[in-house]
C-alpha cells in the first residue's frame, strides 16, 4: 500500500476495529489490485478498484443492488461476496483519488487450472446456478458497466483500431497472428446472427475458473466472486468462458505451444453441469448456441489480449513484455482446437 496512514483512514472510513493489521497483495486478477487485509481475528478482502478500466464504478453499484434485491439467493449453495458499505453507507471509498472497497472474505482456494472433470462439473453447475437464480430478473434492468464488453464484432472493430494506430512494426509472429485473428471474421458474422435469436439474461460475463472459490479440499464451490462484469448477456457467454479456461490442457498464459489442446473430458462434464441445473430453463437455441460460446470466448479473447499488446500493454497486467502477444498467441492454439472439435 502506498502510505503508512491508509490503514487508519480506512478504519474510519469503515468504522473498523483492526487491531495492527497486516495488508498483503492477494489472487491473480489481471484488473485490480486485490489484498488480503487480517489482523489475527478478522480477514477482509480490500481492492483498489480500477476505474481506468470500470469508467462508471456507480453502475456497478446499480447492478449489485437488483442482484441483492431479487436474485433468489436461497437457491444458491454458495456465497456471493458484496462490497461491505462504508459508513456513509457507499460501496466504494475515494481516498486520494483513488477507488477502493471492502468485502468479507471467503475461506477457500482459488485454482487457475482445475485437476480433474468432478471440479470442471461443479465449477458449470455453479455458474450455470448464478444464471438459473436470476433468470427471473428483468435483464433489460442491468446497466452495461463497459460497453460491449462480450460484444464480438466491437471487439474486432477495436482490434482493427489497435492495428491502424500501432507503434510495433506488425510482421513476422506478430504479423502470423493478426492474420489469424483477422480470418476469424465468420465468428463475428455467426456471432450476430445469435443475437438475433437468444434472449439476455442476467449472467457473470467473467466466468474464468479463477472468479471462484472453492473449498480447501476443492470438492465443493464455496463463492463466485468478481461481479462487477454481471449485466445482461448470453448463457453461452458463462458456457464460453468456462471452456477457456477449464477446457484447455494448459492455462491462459502458457507458453507449452506444443501441449495446447481441448480436453474432451472437461469440456463434456462442463456441458454436463450447465445442463443438470440449466434443462428447464435454458431455451432449446441457447442450448444449441453452447458449443458456440467456447469459440466465441476464446476468440473474444485473443481479439482482446492482441489489441492490447498492439496498444502498448495498457490493459491487462502484465508480468513481462511480451506476455499478451503470448497470451493471445496461446489462445490461436485453442481457438483452432476447438474449431476442430466444434466446427
Ligand atoms: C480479466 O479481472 P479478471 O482477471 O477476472 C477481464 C476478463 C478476461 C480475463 C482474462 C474487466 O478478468 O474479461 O476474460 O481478464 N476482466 C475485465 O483472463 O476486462
Ligand atoms: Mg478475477
Amino acid at each position: 500500500m502506498k502510505h503508512p496512514s491508509f490503514l487508519t483512514q480506512l478504519k474510519d472510513v469503515y468504522g473498523l476495529q483492526l487491531l495492527g493489521a497486516q495488508i498483503q497483495r492477494f489472487g491473480d486478477g489481471h484488473i485490480h489490485q486485490t489484498f488480503l487485509i487480517e489482523d489475527g481475528v478478522r480477514q477482509y478482502i480490500l481492492q483498489q478498484f480500477n476505474n481506468s478500466v470500470f469508467k462508471n464504478p456507480e453502475r456497478i453499484s446499480h447492478n449489485l443492488g437488483i442482484l441483492l434485491d431479487q436474485i433468489n439467493a436461497n437457491e444458491l449453495p454458495f456465497e456471493l461476496p458484496l462490497p461491505i458499505p462504508n459508513l456513509k453507507g457507499e460501496l466504494f471509498t475515494v481516498i486520494d483519488g483513488d477507488y477502493f472497497r471492502l468485502s468479507p472474505f471467503i475461506k477457500g482456494k482459488c485454482i487457475n487450472e482445475v485437476n480433474n472433470s468432478h471440479q470442471a462439473f461443479m465449477a458449470a453447475k455453479a455458474f450455470a446456478q448464478f444464471i438459473k437464480a436470476g433468470s427471473h430478473i428483468d435483464a433489460s434492468l442491468f446497466q452495461e458497466v463497459i460497453p460491449g464488453f462480450n460484444n464480438l464484432e466491437l471487439r474486432y472493430e477495436q482490434l482493427l483500431d489497435a492495428l491502424s494506430s500501432t507503434k510495433r512494426s506488425v510482421s513476422g509472429e506478430l504479423k502470423i497472428l493478426v492474420d489469424f485473428y483477422l480470418s476469424q471474421k465468420d465468428l463475428v458474422e455467426e456471432y450476430l446472427i445469435w443475437k438475433k435469436k437468444l434472449p439476455l439474461r442476467l449472467t457473470h460475463n467473467d466466468t474464468k475458473i479463477n472468479n471462484l472459490i472453492f473449498s480447501e479440499d476443492l470438492t465443493k464451490v464455496n463463492a463466485i466472486i468478481d461481479l462487477d462484469t454481471l449485466t445482461a448477456g448470453y448463457v453461452y457467454y458463462d458456457f464460453g468462458d468456462l471452456v477457456r479456461t477449464v477446457a484447455c490442457t494448459e492455462s491462459e498464459s502458457s507458453t507449452n505451444w506444443n501441449n495446447i489442446a481441448v480436453d474432451q473430458a472437461k469440456y463434456d462434464a462442463l456441458f454436463n453441469g450447465f445442463l443438470e441445473i440449466g434443462a428447464g430453463t435454458f431455451t432449446g437455441e441457447e442450448i444449441q448456441s453452447l458449443s458456440f460460446g467456447g469459440k466465441m470466448m476464446t476468440c473474444i479473447m485473443g481479439f482482446r489480449f492482441l489489441a492490447d499488446y498492439l496498444n502498448g500493454n495498457i490493459y491487462y497486467t502484465i508480468h513481462y513484455g511480451e506476455q499478451n502477444l503470448h497470451r493471445s498467441k496461446n489462445h490461436m492454439y485453442l481457438l483452432k482446437a476447438l474449431r476442430k472439435m466444434c466446427p
